[in-house]
C-alpha cells in the first residue's frame, strides 16, 4: 500500500544566496582532511549522535536504511579492535597487497600501525545490513546497500566536518575481525571504520590536491539558438 502524501517542506531560496551557500559549501569542503593523528581529547557522545542522525537521512533503496552505526569509546575494546586491524594490516602490506597498489599508496606515507584506533575517544564502525532478519527465520532482501550506505558515510563525514571534527575513512582489510570483536550477526557486513575526534597538536597530512573539474566532468550543455 503505498504510504499517504504529505506536502513538500521546501523554499526556494532568494536570488544570489544559492551562490553564496554553494561557494561557503565549496570552502568548507576543500579543508576536509582525512586525519590519521588524533587527540585523545574527550569529544562529547551528542556530537557523534547527531553525526549518525545525519548520515542516516541518506536515500537508501526502497528507504530500507540498510545500515548498523557501532560506536566505541570503551579503552579495552579500541585495544582489541586495534590488535585486530593491525594483524590483518601487516600481513596486507608485507604479503597481500601488490607493489602496485603498495607504490599507489607511497604519498599518503601509511604502514600497518594504526594507533589512531586507540587514541581517537571514538570509533564508529558502519556496518551494511545485507538483508534484514524478520522474526520466524524470514529473510528480507535489501537494495543498493553499498550505495545506500556509501552515502550515508559520505554525510557522516560532512557532518562531522561541519562540526569541526575529523575523521578517517579506515577500511582495515579484510574486515571479518570487526564481526566477531563486536558481535555483529552475519547479515551485517564492515563497510568503514571512523576514527573521530580532534586532530592531535601539530597533526600533519600529505600535500596531495584534488582534480580540477575540467578532469572530472564533461559538459553536454544545450546549444545557443
Ligand atoms: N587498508 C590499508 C591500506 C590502504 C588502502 C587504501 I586504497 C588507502 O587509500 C589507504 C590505506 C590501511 O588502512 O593502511
Amino acid at each position: 500500500m503505498p504510504a499517504p502524501r504529505i506536502p513538500l517542506d521546501f523554499e526556494r531560496l532568494p536570488d544570489g544566496e544559492p551562490l553564496r551557500r554553494a561557494r561557503l559549501v565549496f570552502e568548507s569542503a576543500l579543508r576536509r582532511r582525512s586525519v590519521r593523528e588524533f587527540s585523545p581529547d574527550p569529544v562529547p557522545r551528542e556530537l557523534v549522535e547527531l553525526a549518525i542522525r545525519t548520515a542516516a537521512t541518506a536515500p537508501s533503496g526502497a528507504n530500507r536504511q540498510p545500515w548498523k552505526f557501532v560506536v566505541v569509546s570503551d579503552p579495552a575494546l579500541k585495544r582489541e579492535i586495534r590488535a585486530g586491524a593491525e594483524a590483518e594490516e601487516k600481513e596486507g602490506y608485507e604479503n597481500r597487497m601488490s607493489a602496485e597498489w603498495l607504490a599507489a599508496l607511497e604519498p599518503l606515507g601509511t604502514d600497518w600501525r594504526k594507533p589512531f584506533l586507540e587514541t581517537a575517544p571514538w570509533l564508529v564502525i558502519v556496518f551494511a545490513e545485507l538483508w534484514e532478519n524478520l522474526p520466524g527465520g524470514i529473510k528480507v532482501k535489501n537494495y543498493y546497500v553499498k550505495e545506500s550506505v556509501g552515502i550515508a558515510c559520505g554525510l557522516f563525514i560532512a557532518a562531522l566536518h561541519g562540526m569541526g571534527l575529523v575523521t578517517l575513512t579506515h577500511t582495515p582489510s579484510p574486515m571479518a575481525f570487526l564481526n566477531r570483536i563486536l558481535a555483529r550477526p552475519e547479515n551485517e557486513k564492515p563497510y568503514i571504520l571512523f576514527p573521530v575526534g580532534y586532530p592531535a597538536e601539530g597533526a600533519t597530512v600529505p600535500a596531495i590536491g584534488k582534480k580540477e573539474l575540467a578532469e572530472i566532468s564533461v559538459w553536454l550543455e544545450k546549444s545557443e539558438p
